[in-house]
């Protein structure tokens, strides 16, 4: 079983490559950012609660995401393998989601796609131009989400680095050039 998690900055390209890697590879797409718009769309409590964080560019809070991931694991028994996007974000979700897939090997590789911070700031502002999404459209939002990666969520690498399941991916070039290096790595699982 393959169980991949897609890691990187905010902007740098997860949920654009992964929508490409689920169909090469036949596995299931768990974005936790999808499943919060989808839960604000529908003014669910969860997606209330998660709305008041996201607009700010905060992190949602860890008991939140892990048993909302948790229910979508749940949902999908007979799948060949997961890629997580954006989950997880903190050391207490690595805990979570190492107990989560003892029982199907645990975590296979986690791949980051590496994008400079100027890079992201410009691709976030300009998707916000076109997405409606409060968190992309405000210069210093878009940078509290970043100070916040690096801040919180960097040491998911590290923590991954130990089992030496980590490994980092150039982030810039085409759609295609990216796909083609997360390819090579995931040929290897
Ligand atoms: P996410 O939905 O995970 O959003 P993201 O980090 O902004 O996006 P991603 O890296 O997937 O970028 P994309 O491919 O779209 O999270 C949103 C918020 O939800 C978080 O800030 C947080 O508040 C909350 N949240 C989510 N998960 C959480 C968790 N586990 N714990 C707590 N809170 C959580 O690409 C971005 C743009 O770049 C697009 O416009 C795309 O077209 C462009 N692009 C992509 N690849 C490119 C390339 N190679 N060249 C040029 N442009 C490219």
């Amino acid at each position: 079983m393959i169980n991949l998690i897609l890691f990187g900055p905010p902007g740098s390209g997860k949920g654009t490559q992964a929508e490409s890697l689920v169909k090469k590879y036949n596995l299931l797409h768990i974005s936790t950012g999808d499943l919060f718009r989808y839960n604000i769309k529908n003014s669910t409590p969860l997606g209330l609660e998660a709305k008041s964080y996201i607009d700010k560019g905060d992190l949602v809070p860890d008991s939140v995401t892990i048993n909302m991931l948790k229910a979508k694991v749940d949902e999908n028994p007979d799948v060949k393998g997961y890629i997580f996007d954006g989950f997880p974000r903190t050391i207490p979700q690595a805990q979570a989601l190492d107990e989560l897939l003892s029982p199907s090997g645990g975590v296979s590789s986690l791949l980051m796609l590496d994008v400079p911070d100027e890079e992201l700031v410009k691709r976030l502002l300009n998707r916000g131009k076109t997405s409606g999404r409060a968190d992309d459209q405000d210069d210093q939002i878009v940078r509290n989400r970043l100070s916040n990666y690096k801040k919180d969520t960097i040491p998911v690498f590290d923590y991954y680095v130990d089992e030496g399941k980590s490994v980092k991916i150039w982030g810039v070039g085409s759609l295609e050039e990216v796909f083609a290096r997360l390819s090579l790595e995931l040929d290897r699982l």
